[in-house]
Protein backbone atom coordinates (compact mmCIF):
# COMPACT_ATOMS: atom_id res chain seq x y z
CA UNK A 1 0.00 0.00 0.00
CA UNK A 2 1.29 3.41 -1.01
CA UNK A 3 1.14 6.26 0.40
CA UNK A 4 -1.44 9.04 -0.92
CA UNK A 5 -0.20 11.91 -3.40
CA UNK A 6 0.70 15.18 -1.73
CA UNK A 7 1.61 18.68 -3.34
CA UNK A 8 5.19 18.66 -3.02
CA UNK A 9 5.29 15.33 -5.14
CA UNK A 10 4.20 18.44 -7.88
CA UNK A 11 2.43 16.37 -9.93
CA UNK A 12 1.01 17.89 -12.92
CA UNK A 13 -1.56 16.79 -16.00
CA UNK A 14 -2.61 17.84 -18.99
CA UNK A 15 -6.28 19.68 -19.18
CA UNK A 16 -5.97 17.46 -22.60
CA UNK A 17 -5.06 13.76 -21.11
CA UNK A 18 -7.90 13.45 -18.67
CA UNK A 19 -10.27 15.75 -21.17
CA UNK A 20 -9.32 13.43 -23.83
CA UNK A 21 -12.67 11.69 -25.40
CA UNK A 22 -11.19 8.77 -27.27
CA UNK A 23 -11.17 9.98 -30.94
CA UNK A 24 -8.87 8.36 -32.63
CA UNK A 25 -8.00 8.40 -36.36
CA UNK A 26 -10.66 5.17 -36.83
CA UNK A 27 -13.07 6.36 -34.49
CA UNK A 28 -15.38 8.99 -32.99
CA UNK A 29 -15.30 10.13 -29.32
CA UNK A 30 -16.80 7.48 -26.52
CA UNK A 31 -16.85 9.65 -23.66
CA UNK A 32 -18.61 13.35 -23.23
CA UNK A 33 -16.28 16.45 -23.15
CA UNK A 34 -16.58 18.41 -19.67
CA UNK A 35 -16.03 22.02 -19.89
CA UNK A 36 -12.57 23.05 -19.16
CA UNK A 37 -13.27 24.30 -15.08
CA UNK A 38 -14.83 21.03 -14.51
CA UNK A 39 -11.77 19.13 -14.31
CA UNK A 40 -10.32 21.10 -12.09
CA UNK A 41 -11.31 20.22 -8.80
CA UNK A 42 -11.46 16.80 -9.46
CA UNK A 43 -7.84 16.96 -10.38
CA UNK A 44 -7.14 18.21 -7.21
CA UNK A 45 -9.23 15.74 -5.51
CA UNK A 46 -7.35 12.74 -6.96
CA UNK A 47 -4.05 14.49 -5.58
CA UNK A 48 -2.47 16.56 -8.66
CA UNK A 49 -1.15 19.85 -7.72
CA UNK A 50 -0.96 21.03 -11.16
CA UNK A 51 -2.42 21.87 -14.27
CA UNK A 52 -1.15 22.45 -17.96
CA UNK A 53 -3.16 23.28 -21.31
CA UNK A 54 -2.96 24.58 -24.24
CA UNK A 55 -4.63 27.51 -25.53
CA UNK A 56 -7.10 25.57 -27.72
CA UNK A 57 -7.64 23.06 -24.87
CA UNK A 58 -9.16 26.32 -22.78
CA UNK A 59 -11.42 28.63 -25.54
CA UNK A 60 -12.36 27.54 -28.97
CA UNK A 61 -9.45 28.61 -31.84
CA UNK A 62 -11.73 31.32 -33.66
CA UNK A 63 -12.69 32.52 -29.89
CA UNK A 64 -13.81 36.22 -30.20
CA UNK A 65 -11.41 38.43 -27.16
CA UNK A 66 -14.40 38.80 -25.45
CA UNK A 67 -15.23 35.40 -25.05
CA UNK A 68 -11.26 34.37 -25.02
CA UNK A 69 -11.48 36.47 -21.49
CA UNK A 70 -14.43 35.62 -20.37
CA UNK A 71 -13.76 31.54 -20.49
CA UNK A 72 -10.18 32.01 -19.47
CA UNK A 73 -11.45 33.85 -16.10
CA UNK A 74 -14.01 31.32 -15.86
CA UNK A 75 -11.50 28.48 -15.89
CA UNK A 76 -8.63 30.22 -13.92
CA UNK A 77 -11.17 31.25 -11.03
CA UNK A 78 -12.12 27.35 -11.21
CA UNK A 79 -8.12 26.29 -10.52
CA UNK A 80 -7.98 29.07 -7.66
CA UNK A 81 -10.81 27.79 -5.85
CA UNK A 82 -9.05 23.96 -6.27
CA UNK A 83 -5.69 25.03 -5.38
CA UNK A 84 -4.12 23.98 -8.34
CA UNK A 85 -0.88 25.03 -10.10
CA UNK A 86 -0.52 26.17 -13.44
CA UNK A 87 3.06 25.27 -13.71
CA UNK A 88 3.11 25.00 -17.77
CA UNK A 89 1.37 26.78 -20.45
CA UNK A 90 1.82 25.25 -24.30
CA UNK A 91 0.04 26.69 -27.90
CA UNK A 92 -2.17 24.56 -30.09
CA UNK A 93 -0.38 24.93 -33.98
CA UNK A 94 -1.34 21.45 -34.96
CA UNK A 95 -4.64 20.61 -34.68
CA UNK A 96 -6.55 23.37 -37.53
CA UNK A 97 -6.20 22.47 -40.58
CA UNK A 98 -4.45 25.69 -41.70
CA UNK A 99 -1.56 23.69 -39.75
CA UNK A 100 -1.61 21.44 -41.76
CA UNK A 101 2.16 21.59 -43.12
CA UNK A 102 2.91 23.15 -40.02
CA UNK A 103 2.85 26.29 -37.89
CA UNK A 104 6.35 27.90 -37.79
CA UNK A 105 8.11 25.57 -40.77
CA UNK A 106 5.42 25.48 -43.49
CA UNK A 107 5.78 26.10 -46.87
CA UNK A 108 3.50 28.87 -46.64
CA UNK A 109 5.17 32.05 -45.34
CA UNK A 110 1.37 33.61 -44.39
CA UNK A 111 0.70 30.55 -42.07
CA UNK A 112 4.25 31.07 -40.57
CA UNK A 113 3.42 34.71 -39.83
CA UNK A 114 -0.16 33.44 -38.33
CA UNK A 115 1.48 30.81 -36.12
CA UNK A 116 3.95 32.58 -34.91
CA UNK A 117 1.58 35.16 -33.89
CA UNK A 118 -0.89 33.04 -32.06
CA UNK A 119 2.54 31.44 -30.29
CA UNK A 120 3.84 34.59 -28.95
CA UNK A 121 0.06 35.60 -28.08
CA UNK A 122 0.27 31.93 -25.84
CA UNK A 123 3.36 33.51 -24.67
CA UNK A 124 1.67 36.51 -23.00
CA UNK A 125 -1.13 33.94 -21.14
CA UNK A 126 1.65 31.76 -19.73
CA UNK A 127 3.51 34.49 -18.26
CA UNK A 128 0.09 36.07 -16.88
CA UNK A 129 -1.32 33.23 -15.56
CA UNK A 130 2.63 32.86 -13.50
CA UNK A 131 3.85 29.63 -15.24
CA UNK A 132 6.90 28.72 -15.29
CA UNK A 133 7.55 26.53 -18.32
CA UNK A 134 6.16 27.06 -22.04
CA UNK A 135 6.40 23.68 -24.17
CA UNK A 136 7.08 23.64 -27.78
CA UNK A 137 5.87 20.35 -29.51
CA UNK A 138 6.39 21.54 -33.10
CA UNK A 139 3.92 18.22 -34.17
CA UNK A 140 3.26 18.77 -37.61
CA UNK A 141 6.39 20.27 -38.06
CA UNK A 142 7.69 17.81 -40.64
CA UNK A 143 6.70 16.18 -44.04
CA UNK A 144 5.59 12.95 -45.49
CA UNK A 145 7.93 12.96 -48.57
CA UNK A 146 11.59 14.31 -48.68
CA UNK A 147 10.78 16.51 -52.29
CA UNK A 148 7.81 18.63 -50.00
CA UNK A 149 10.39 20.32 -48.63
CA UNK A 150 13.60 22.13 -48.47
CA UNK A 151 15.17 20.90 -45.50
CA UNK A 152 17.99 23.28 -45.29
CA UNK A 153 15.44 26.34 -45.00
CA UNK A 154 13.40 24.23 -42.72
CA UNK A 155 15.85 24.53 -40.18
CA UNK A 156 16.18 28.26 -40.75
CA UNK A 157 12.94 29.04 -40.31
CA UNK A 158 12.67 26.70 -37.37
CA UNK A 159 15.55 28.79 -35.78
CA UNK A 160 14.17 32.02 -36.44
CA UNK A 161 10.64 30.51 -34.90
CA UNK A 162 12.21 29.73 -31.79
CA UNK A 163 14.91 33.02 -31.46
CA UNK A 164 12.06 35.36 -32.00
CA UNK A 165 9.67 33.51 -28.86
CA UNK A 166 12.82 33.20 -27.13
CA UNK A 167 13.30 37.08 -27.82
CA UNK A 168 9.86 37.94 -27.13
CA UNK A 169 10.43 36.42 -23.56
CA UNK A 170 13.61 38.14 -23.13
CA UNK A 171 12.29 41.98 -24.07
CA UNK A 172 9.25 41.31 -22.18
CA UNK A 173 11.15 40.17 -19.00
CA UNK A 174 9.00 37.20 -18.76
CA UNK A 175 10.21 34.04 -15.93
CA UNK A 176 9.70 31.54 -18.49
CA UNK A 177 11.67 28.84 -20.35
CA UNK A 178 10.83 26.95 -23.35
CA UNK A 179 10.97 23.71 -23.55
CA UNK A 180 11.03 21.44 -27.00
CA UNK A 181 9.38 18.65 -27.25
CA UNK A 182 10.77 15.73 -29.27
CA UNK A 183 9.25 13.40 -31.15
CA UNK A 184 10.00 10.98 -34.33
CA UNK A 185 7.11 10.37 -36.02
CA UNK A 186 3.01 10.89 -35.89
CA UNK A 187 0.96 13.01 -37.14
CA UNK A 188 3.55 13.79 -39.66
CA UNK A 189 5.08 10.70 -41.56
CA UNK A 190 8.74 12.47 -39.95
CA UNK A 191 8.78 15.15 -37.64
CA UNK A 192 11.71 17.63 -36.99
CA UNK A 193 13.45 17.58 -34.17
CA UNK A 194 12.60 13.57 -33.84
CA UNK A 195 15.02 13.19 -30.26
CA UNK A 196 16.26 14.87 -27.35
CA UNK A 197 19.55 15.30 -29.47
CA UNK A 198 18.70 16.46 -32.15
CA UNK A 199 16.65 19.30 -29.92
CA UNK A 200 19.68 19.93 -28.26
CA UNK A 201 21.83 20.41 -31.30
CA UNK A 202 19.50 22.90 -32.83
CA UNK A 203 19.59 24.58 -29.20
CA UNK A 204 23.30 25.26 -29.79
CA UNK A 205 22.85 27.05 -32.65
CA UNK A 206 20.17 29.47 -31.30
CA UNK A 207 20.87 32.93 -30.54
CA UNK A 208 18.50 33.37 -26.96
CA UNK A 209 19.21 29.48 -26.50
CA UNK A 210 20.00 29.93 -22.80
CA UNK A 211 16.32 29.69 -21.72
CA UNK A 212 15.05 27.17 -24.41
CA UNK A 213 15.64 23.62 -23.20
CA UNK A 214 14.06 20.27 -23.55
CA UNK A 215 10.28 18.68 -22.35
CA UNK A 216 11.05 14.62 -22.99
CA UNK A 217 8.21 12.64 -23.52
CA UNK A 218 8.51 8.74 -22.41
CA UNK A 219 6.98 7.60 -25.30
CA UNK A 220 8.08 9.90 -27.68
CA UNK A 221 11.78 8.34 -27.22
CA UNK A 222 10.50 4.84 -27.10
CA UNK A 223 9.11 5.30 -30.72
CA UNK A 224 12.69 6.26 -31.97
CA UNK A 225 13.45 2.83 -29.96
CA UNK A 226 16.04 5.39 -27.64
CA UNK A 227 16.14 4.34 -23.93
CA UNK A 228 13.96 7.01 -22.14
CA UNK A 229 15.88 7.34 -19.35
CA UNK A 230 19.35 8.33 -21.00
CA UNK A 231 17.29 10.74 -22.80
CA UNK A 232 16.80 12.24 -19.68
CA UNK A 233 20.55 11.83 -18.35
CA UNK A 234 21.66 13.70 -21.46
CA UNK A 235 19.31 16.61 -21.43
CA UNK A 236 20.10 17.20 -17.36
CA UNK A 237 24.27 16.54 -18.12
CA UNK A 238 23.22 19.71 -20.65
CA UNK A 239 21.54 21.71 -18.31
CA UNK A 240 18.50 21.77 -20.47
CA UNK A 241 16.00 19.32 -18.68
CA UNK A 242 13.61 21.79 -18.15
CA UNK A 243 10.55 19.74 -18.00
CA UNK A 244 9.04 16.17 -18.39
CA UNK A 245 6.06 14.27 -19.54
CA UNK A 246 6.13 10.84 -18.03
CA UNK A 247 3.50 8.06 -19.86
CA UNK A 248 3.74 4.59 -21.12
CA UNK A 249 4.41 3.09 -24.52
CA UNK A 250 4.82 -0.40 -25.19
CA UNK A 251 7.36 -0.77 -28.22
CA UNK A 252 7.58 0.79 -31.67
CA UNK A 253 4.34 1.45 -32.94
CA UNK A 254 1.62 4.23 -32.69
CA UNK A 255 2.11 6.97 -29.81
CA UNK A 256 0.07 4.94 -27.16
CA UNK A 257 0.01 7.55 -23.95
CA UNK A 258 -0.46 5.04 -21.59
CA UNK A 259 -0.41 5.34 -17.96
CA UNK A 260 3.13 5.93 -16.53
CA UNK A 261 4.63 2.39 -16.41
CA UNK A 262 2.25 0.85 -18.20
CA UNK A 263 4.59 0.11 -21.06
CA UNK A 264 8.38 -0.49 -20.44
CA UNK A 265 7.93 -1.35 -16.37
CA UNK A 266 11.41 -1.77 -15.39
CA UNK A 267 12.68 1.37 -18.07
CA UNK A 268 10.26 3.30 -15.91
CA UNK A 269 12.36 1.96 -12.38
CA UNK A 270 15.05 3.49 -13.75
CA UNK A 271 13.55 6.69 -14.54
CA UNK A 272 12.06 7.50 -11.86
CA UNK A 273 15.44 6.10 -9.47
CA UNK A 274 17.04 8.98 -11.70
CA UNK A 275 14.58 11.60 -10.66
CA UNK A 276 14.37 10.69 -7.48
CA UNK A 277 18.01 9.56 -6.66
CA UNK A 278 19.81 10.99 -8.64
CA UNK A 279 23.37 9.76 -10.58
CA UNK A 280 24.73 6.82 -8.82
CA UNK A 281 27.90 7.27 -7.62
CA UNK A 282 27.66 10.89 -8.88
CA UNK A 283 25.41 12.50 -5.74
CA UNK A 284 26.72 16.00 -6.63
CA UNK A 285 25.65 15.83 -10.36
CA UNK A 286 22.29 17.88 -11.25
CA UNK A 287 19.37 16.78 -10.33
CA UNK A 288 15.60 17.45 -11.79
CA UNK A 289 13.31 19.50 -9.95
CA UNK A 290 10.35 20.24 -11.72
CA UNK A 291 7.08 19.32 -11.91
CA UNK A 292 6.03 15.65 -12.37
CA UNK A 293 3.94 15.92 -15.64
CA UNK A 294 1.86 13.02 -17.10
CA UNK A 295 1.02 13.04 -20.96
CA UNK A 296 -1.33 10.48 -21.42
CA UNK A 297 -4.59 9.24 -22.65
CA UNK A 298 -7.18 7.26 -20.23
CA UNK A 299 -7.89 4.69 -22.99
CA UNK A 300 -11.02 5.03 -25.13
CA UNK A 301 -12.67 1.39 -23.74
CA UNK A 302 -13.17 3.67 -19.84
CA UNK A 303 -15.65 5.62 -18.65
CA UNK A 304 -15.62 9.02 -16.94
CA UNK A 305 -14.51 6.74 -13.80
CA UNK A 306 -11.81 5.37 -15.64
CA UNK A 307 -10.61 8.42 -16.33
CA UNK A 308 -10.28 9.30 -12.74
CA UNK A 309 -8.97 5.55 -12.01
CA UNK A 310 -5.93 6.46 -14.72
CA UNK A 311 -4.53 9.79 -13.49
CA UNK A 312 -4.42 8.47 -10.03
CA UNK A 313 -2.78 5.06 -11.38
CA UNK A 314 -0.07 7.48 -13.28
CA UNK A 315 0.52 9.18 -9.56
CA UNK A 316 0.19 5.48 -7.66
CA UNK A 317 2.50 3.67 -10.13
CA UNK A 318 5.39 6.77 -9.85
CA UNK A 319 4.82 6.81 -6.10
CA UNK A 320 5.26 2.90 -5.98
CA UNK A 321 8.79 3.16 -8.03
CA UNK A 322 10.01 5.77 -5.92
CA UNK A 323 9.39 3.62 -2.75
CA UNK A 324 11.10 0.82 -4.46
CA UNK A 325 14.17 3.32 -6.26
CA UNK A 326 14.39 3.81 -2.10
CA UNK A 327 14.76 0.41 -0.92
CA UNK A 328 17.05 -0.41 -3.81
CA UNK A 329 19.62 2.32 -2.94
CA UNK A 330 19.79 1.46 0.45
CA UNK A 331 20.08 -2.01 -0.05
CA UNK A 332 23.99 -2.88 1.30
CA UNK A 333 24.05 -5.16 -1.69
CA UNK A 334 23.15 -2.97 -4.43
CA UNK A 335 26.21 -0.40 -2.89
CA UNK A 336 28.51 -3.13 -3.06
CA UNK A 337 27.39 -4.25 -6.49
CA UNK A 338 27.84 -0.49 -8.27
CA UNK A 339 31.45 -0.58 -6.29
CA UNK A 340 32.21 -3.86 -7.83
CA UNK A 341 30.99 -3.00 -11.07
CA UNK A 342 32.88 0.18 -11.04
CA UNK A 343 29.79 2.31 -11.57
CA UNK A 344 31.30 4.73 -8.79
CA UNK A 345 34.36 5.32 -10.23
CA UNK A 346 33.41 6.69 -13.32
CA UNK A 347 33.56 10.46 -12.41
CA UNK A 348 37.22 9.79 -11.87
CA UNK A 349 38.81 12.10 -15.09
CA UNK A 350 41.07 9.73 -16.87
CA UNK A 351 43.82 12.09 -16.93
CA UNK A 352 45.52 13.28 -13.73
CA UNK A 353 44.32 16.64 -12.52
CA UNK A 354 47.09 19.07 -14.77
CA UNK A 355 48.67 16.08 -16.46
CA UNK A 356 50.29 17.34 -19.85
CA UNK A 357 50.18 15.20 -22.53
CA UNK A 358 53.21 15.13 -23.47
CA UNK A 359 53.71 13.36 -19.83
CA UNK A 360 50.78 11.13 -20.21
CA UNK A 361 52.28 9.41 -23.87
CA UNK A 362 55.39 9.20 -21.81
CA UNK A 363 53.66 7.70 -18.82
CA UNK A 364 54.46 3.83 -18.38
CA UNK A 365 51.13 2.88 -16.24
CA UNK A 366 52.20 -0.85 -16.51
CA UNK A 367 48.65 -1.46 -17.70
CA UNK A 368 48.39 -5.22 -18.99
CA UNK A 369 45.31 -5.72 -21.45
CA UNK A 370 45.22 -9.32 -21.07
CA UNK A 371 45.24 -8.90 -17.41
CA UNK A 372 42.55 -5.60 -17.42
CA UNK A 373 40.24 -8.07 -19.99
CA UNK A 374 39.67 -10.67 -17.18
CA UNK A 375 37.70 -8.48 -15.03
CA UNK A 376 34.47 -9.06 -14.33
CA UNK A 377 32.03 -6.24 -13.86
CA UNK A 378 28.61 -7.68 -12.44
CA UNK A 379 26.04 -5.49 -14.20
CA UNK A 380 23.54 -9.01 -14.53
CA UNK A 381 24.02 -9.21 -11.04
CA UNK A 382 23.29 -5.42 -9.82
CA UNK A 383 19.98 -5.72 -12.81
CA UNK A 384 18.87 -8.33 -10.94
CA UNK A 385 18.67 -6.73 -7.58
CA UNK A 386 16.68 -4.07 -9.51
CA UNK A 387 14.27 -6.90 -11.04
CA UNK A 388 14.13 -8.19 -7.15
CA UNK A 389 13.35 -4.76 -5.43
CA UNK A 390 10.86 -4.48 -8.62
CA UNK A 391 8.92 -7.46 -8.37
CA UNK A 392 10.29 -9.23 -5.35
MN1 LIG B 1 3.79 15.44 -24.53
Amino acid sequence: MVRSPEKSDKFSFGLWTVGWTGTDPFGVSTRPALDPWEYAAKLAEVGAWGVTFHDNDVYPFDASDADRERILRQFKDAVDAAGLTIEMVTTNTFSHPVFKDGGLTSNDRAVRRFGLRKILRAVDLAAELGAETFVMWGGREGAEYDGSKDLYAAFDRYKEGLDTVAGYVKDKGYGLRIALEPKPNEPRGDIFLPTVGHALALIAELEYGDIVGLNPEVGHEQMANLNYTHQLAQALWSGKLFHIDLNGQRGLKYDQDLVFGHGDLLSAFFTVDLLENGFAGNPDAPRYVGPKHFDYKPSRTEHMEGVWESAKACMQTYLLLAEKAKAFRADPRVVEALEYSGVTTLKQPTLDDGESLADFLATDDGFNAEKAAERDFGFVRLNQLAVEHLVG
